[in-house]
């Protein structure tokens, strides 16, 4: 039985791969195991029966026989741990790059997550300006020490992992600020995960669920 992951029926990102199921479903591509993708609404989503996969009500969630997991960080490692390339087999460079991911999940993602929230939760407070400026700032610290750290090199850590998997997808969501092109190093770190076959095939996944949920909001009208 192939594992069953959730995702959003219909996407706000309109398909363009923000959401955490990407980061799942990519990593499911990187180690080549197929999954289900059963589509939750976002008032499914609440109900008891999905809050029982996940207590906050959210996507994306795992279930593989007796299985169920949610946080897509630990989702994405149980992936890493229990099929070959994600986690290198070396023991110091395996936790290194988990390492990597909780940088990812801890450290680079909340401010870039929190300037989403600015934009789209509380556009409309007077005070907004200022505290999107405030956010953009410490976004610039983490990518400035980020940008440093990577180099000149094509990966976090050696080979490609699941450190440099989750970090990617969190930078992904900052492409429309343009803060990323304030770090050309980090632009083609990027551009290269995107490169990547298994990116390929999940983002192509998830996008085809938004243009058919596109199509079928267009034939009930
Ligand atoms: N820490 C959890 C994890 O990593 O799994 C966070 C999960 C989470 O934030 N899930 C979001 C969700 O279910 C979807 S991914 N939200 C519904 C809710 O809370 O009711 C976050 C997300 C949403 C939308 C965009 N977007 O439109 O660009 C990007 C990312």
């Amino acid at each position: 039985m192939n594992p069953v992951i959730t995702a959003f029926e219909s996407s706000p990102d309109r398909g363009r791969g923000l959401a955490r199921d990407m980061r799942v479903r990519w990593a499911l591509e990187e180690v080549g195991q197929p999954c289900e993708v059963r589509l939750v609404s976002f008032k499914a989503m609440k109900e008891p029966a999905h809050r029982a996969r996940n207590p906050f009500g959210q996507i994306p969630t795992y279930e593989e026989g007796d299985l169920v997991l949610f946080e897509s960080g630990a989702i994405v490692l149980h992936v890493a741990e229990r099929h070959a390339g994600l986690l290198p087999d070396d023991a110091n460079a395996r936790m290194r790059a988990i390492a990597w991911m909780f940088a990812a999940l801890n450290t680079i993602e909340p401010p870039i997550h929190e300037l989403a929230n600015a934009r789209i939760l509380e556009g409309d407070k007077p005070w907004t300006a200022q505290r999107i400026d405030a956010i953009k700032e410490r976004i610039r610290t983490r990518l400035g020490d980020l940008s440093v750290r990577l180099g000149e090199t094509d990966w976090l850590d050696g080979a490609f992992s699941a450190g440099d998997l989750v970090m990617v997808h969190a930078l992904l969501r900052l492409k429309p600020s343009g803060l990323l092109d304030e770090y050309p190093n980090l632009v083609a770190y990027v551009a290269r995960a995107e490169a990547r076959p298994a990116y390929q095939r999940a983002f192509a996944a998830q996008r085809a669920v938004f243009a058919r949920s596109q199509h079928k909001a267009r034939s009930a009208k």
